[in-house]
Formats: structure tokens, sequence, C-alpha cells
């Protein structure tokens, strides 16, 4: 890109000053008109449900049919605010429609946290408040709000929930955390592709689910596309997914396909769980297998002359391991005393 400097001495970026572009305006025009929504499913892996969908733009408009060319047309013409508003009056009009109990994942341009609209309770979308989490990015920078958190905090008291969009994308993503406290954040589809052929990202991924937990923040998963994805994702702690994965974006509240569900889990053998309570029973099932193959020298057989205390450390040592388990794949810590393992079989030694 060339760069010129001007008198003050400060690097300046040399682009053209956005003056009138009667074609794109006739082009937008058309693109407003064509407006229209999708949908794409946020699964609960553990509870393998739909819990929300996020709500996505399209236009019947060919030439900014990209979703990027359209926005950064709406900032071009200083149509970001009108265009905001038809969106979100549009997501309030379908909120009817929508499954029960969904939340819907709203995405807010940085531009719209400056309409009052937004922030009037009359407005269609504030009516259904409770329903909506709005997504907020930093790819157009928050910066220019000098009082953001009133904002946000403003957006709160109607009754939405905030979500950091994108996070991973190399924008200022961690900044927002403080400065937004999400409910939620979106981890950014760059970071999930091939997460399963990369430990770096297996690693960030994993201290991110620690630290949100810690927050008391939500995390999503975006861009899933393929089962490896998934399978990692899930044993790195995530439990909110989306993406193609389950399914793409459509116009009526697309569904998953009953397949997608199923797991092998090749990181939990013989794990082929439907519910979190499914999951405890086939763990507490797969545990009771291992029994037979944890006594202390190796040996795979159960020594049936083992003592009580040896037989009951080796319960400690398995409910750790159930614990261990629970934690990477962001289950609930057991009651104590919920899992009851049955008296390990004592084969005799052939
Ligand atoms: O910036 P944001 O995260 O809101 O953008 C979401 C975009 O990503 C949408 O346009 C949606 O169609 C697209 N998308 C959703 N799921 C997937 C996926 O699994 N893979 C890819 N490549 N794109 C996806
Ligand atoms: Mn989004």
């Amino acid at each position: 890109m060339s760069t010129n400097t001007g008198e003050s001495g400060v690097l300046a970026l040399d682009v053209p000053a956005p003056g009138p572009d009667p074609v794109l305006e006739r082009a937008f025009r058309r693109a407003m008109d064509g407006l229209y929504m999708v949908f794409q499913p946020i699964v609960s892996w553990t509870e393998r449900e739909i819990v929300a969908y996020e709500a996505l733009v399209r236009t019947c408009e060919p030439e900014l049919a990209r979703p990027d060319l359209l926005f950064s047309a709406a900032e071009r013409l200083d149509m970001i605010i009108p265009m905001g508003r038809r969106i979100r009056r549009g997501v309030a009009q379908l909120v009817s429609t929508a499954p029960e109990r969904v939340s819907l994942f709203v995405n807010v341009h940085g531009g719209e946290l400056a309409d009052p609209d937004l922030y009037d309770p009359a407005s269609p979308l504030s009516r259904v408040a409770h329903r909506i989490v709005l997504e907020i990015t930093e790819r157009w920078s928050l910066d220019r709000f000098h009082d953001i958190g009133e904002r946000i905090r403003a957006l709160r008291d109607l009754g939405f929930r905030v979500a950091v969009d994108d996070l991973g994308a190399g924008y200022a993503g961690l900044t927002s955390f403080a400065r937004l406290r999400p409910e939620v954040v979106k981890l950014d589809m760059s970071l999930i592709r091939g997460v399963n052929e990369d430990p770096t990202r297996q690693h960030l991924i994993r201290s991110l689910n620690g630290a949100c937990r810690d927050l008391g923040i939500r995390v999503v998963a975006e861009g899933v596309e393929t089962k490896e994805e998934r399978d990692t994702l899930v044993a790195l702690g995530s439990n909110l997914l989306q993406g193609y994965l389950f399914s793409k974006p459509a116009r009526a509240f697309p569904v998953v396909e009953t397949a997608v569900w199923d797991a092998e889990y090749t990181h939990v053998k013989g794990w082929p769980a439907r519910t979190a309570q499914a999951e405890l029973l086939e763990l507490r099932d797969a545990l009771n297998a291992l029994l037979g193959t944890l006594n202390t020298d190796g040996a795979t057989r159960y020594d049936p002359t083992a003592t009580a205390t040896e037989v009951g450390a080796l319960g400690r040592r398995a409910l750790r391991s159930v614990e261990a388990l629970l934690a990477t794949n962001n289950l609930p810590s057991l009651e104590p005393g919920a899992l009851s393992l049955p008296a390990p079989k004592l084969a005799k030694t052939a």
C-alpha cells in the first residue's frame, strides 16, 4: 500500500476521500430492499440440543451478496445505522417463530452503538431483549466511544446479554473482556480451523476455556466444520459449538441432522453417549471395565487376594479419573456418592 507523509510529518494512509458514488448507492438501495435473515444453530454438545441461533443478514442483490461487501458499502455510504435498524427489526419480527427457549444472537456493528433506537425500551428488539445476545466485535474499533461501559450497561439494563465476537481473529479481543465483561465470547473460526492438528491452538483454547469458566463467561466455538475439530474442542472443555458441521445458516430455523450428534470420542474410547446423564453411565461402565486393569503391578486381571485397602485405593483412583474426565468435558463435578461403582469383578487369575 502506498503511503505519504503529511505536513505534520505523520504517516497518512493514501486512500481516496469517500465521495458520492451513485453506482454503489443504487446497488446498496437494491440490497436494502432485498435484505433477509438466515439463522445458524449454536448447540450445547453435552445436551445434544440447539440452545441458540445466530442471526445473519443476507441480501438478494448479487453485487453486495457477500456480507463483508454489504457492510463496507454501508460504512462508505454512512448507512450503518439505518441498515442496523432494519436488521434488528427483522430479527424482532422472527423471534416469535423461533423454537421455544432458544436465544438469538444478533450481530451489532460498532457504528450501531451510536444509534438511540438501540437503547429505546419501546423498540421491537428491546421488547424481546431477554432472548437476545448482542454480538459485538472489535473489528470496528470500540475506542471511538469514550463511554462504552455506560452504553453496554444501558443495553444490559434493557435485558440484553452481550457477546464478544471474533475472539482470536487478530483484533484487540482480549481487552474487550475487561471493557465489556461479556456473558459470552465467541472464538473466531481461524482458531478452530484444524485445531485437531495444532497443539498451539489446543493450548490456547484450553486456557481460554479455563479462564472463561473462572470468569463465569460462556464460550462458543465458531466455524466447526469437522468431527475431528468437534471432538478435539470437546476434549479441551468446549461445550457450545457452531459451524457447518451442525448446520449452514438457513432461512427457516434449521435443525441439526441426528447423525451429527453421534460421536465415537476417539479421546475417550467406548463413550458414544447422547446426554450428560448417559455420558456418566457410559463412563461408569468404562471404569468398571477399567478396574480390571488398574492394579498396581500392571497385570490385566484383578487380584482376588487384594485387600479392602487396595480395592479402596483403586476406587479413589478411578473416581479421580472420572473427575478429570468430567472437568475436561466441562461437565459438573460429582455430588458425593452420585457415582457408585459396583464392586469390581474379582476374576480368578488363570
Ligand atoms: O463475524 P461472524 O462470526 O459473525 O461471521 C459469521 C460468518 O461465518 C457467517 O457469514 C457465516 O455464514 C459463516 N460461517 C458460519 N459457520 C461457518 C463454518 O463452519 N465455516 C465457514 N467457513 N464459515 C462459516
Ligand atoms: Mn457473529
